[in-house]
């Protein structure tokens, strides 16, 4: 009895912490995407990136701009501090997201790329 009551609190936490992302996504096209938006809360400009697309500079809009995210894909946010030996990178897992990242490394993002 103890472990199914366990098992059941365990299964309520995650849908209290999986329903924000997923409500909050209409704009989300595919999985195995990863999708920025240039205003927070999934707001403004948006642009998807895939893994087979490779390494891509994100467009005007979302340089240095990104305000929110969601990946369904792996991969990687770029910042060049001095293009072509030194970056800042962070590692972005399938299910991550952030609805607020400007105030982050969102503010810095040039690239997205499918490893760092
Ligand atoms: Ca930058």
């Amino acid at each position: 009895m103890r472990i199914a009551t366990g098992a059941g609190a365990i299964a309520l936490a995650m849908v209290a912490c999986a329903t924000p992302a997923t409500a909050a996504a209409p704009a989300s096209r595919t999985s195995g995407d990863i999708c920025l938006w240039s205003g927070r809360d999934y707001s403004g400009a948006s642009w998807c990136w895939s893994p087979d697309h490779g390494y891509v500079d994100v467009p005007p809009a979302l340089h240095d701009n990104v305000g929110s995210f969601i990946a369904h894909a792996d991969g990687c946010f770029i910042n060049w501090i001095s293009v072509p030996d030194r970056k800042e990178t962070r590692v972005v897992r399938d299910g991550d997201y952030r609805r607020v990242y400007k105030d982050d490394f969102g503010g810095k993002i040039d690239a997205v790329a499918p490893n760092c």
